[in-house]
């Protein structure tokens, strides 16, 4: 292998926890002598759709898995749109933008790229221009123990208040954005 080029050693159909993964192996070379091999493990079975059955028996492509991917695709989509159409943000005075980021200080909005709910709430929030933490609660992400454990379930958009008074969990995008405009506008 020469110094500095990936080269491909594995790939494969792998079974994990009852949940169907490709596993693709690179092997990098440092220098002449030495060199590390680097796993990836695929979004599920993705892959598997593409190159058709899967070498798994009874490990079929569940539909649930498909209805995720063409939901993410769109919440892509439209988080891309939302984007590019976002417009202008509320402008204000220096002294008032920075006592809306003093206010905004408590606030932490839980959320998936994707959902079209925390789309709409980040629409809002960038509309109204204020700077609220974002964390994400997709599988994986340490946050989305948190919202389940603070909040009581994993629901996005989840805007999690905290005050002198203690701290409040806020779910629903219309109550959400009600909220932050009764508050900051
Ligand atoms: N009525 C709620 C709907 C929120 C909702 O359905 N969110 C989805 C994501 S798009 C969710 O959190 N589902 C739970 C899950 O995927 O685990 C709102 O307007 O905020």
């Amino acid at each position: 292998m020469r110094s500095g080029k990936p080269c491909l050693t594995e790939f494969r159909f792998i079974e994990l926890q009852g949940k169907c993964y490709v596993k693709i192996g690179f092997q990098l070379s440092l220098s002449s002598k030495q060199f590390c091999i680097v796993h990836v493990y695929s979004f599920k079975a993705v892959l598997g759709i593409l190159f058709g059955p899967l070498s798994i028996t009874h490990k079929v492509v569940k539909m649930s898995f498909i209805i995720t991917l063409i939901r993410n695709l769109l919440g892509g989509i439209i988080a891309f749109f939302d984007v590019i159409t976002r417009g202008t943000k509320l402008k204000r005075t220096k002294e008032a933008q920075l006592q809306v980021v003093k206010d905004t200080q408590g606030l932490t909005l839980y959320q998936f790229f994707a959902c079209p709910f925390c789309i709409k709430t980040r629409r809002a929030i960038y509309k109204m221009n204020l700077p609220i933490i974002k964390r994400s609660a997709s599988k994986g992400s340490p946050y989305r123990k948190e919202l389940l454990l603070g909040g009581g379930k994993v629901q996005t958009p989840c805007l999690r208040i905290e005050t002198e008074n203690g701290v409040e969990w806020l779910y629903e995008s219309s109550e959400i954005i009600k909220y932050l405009q009764q508050r900051f506008t």
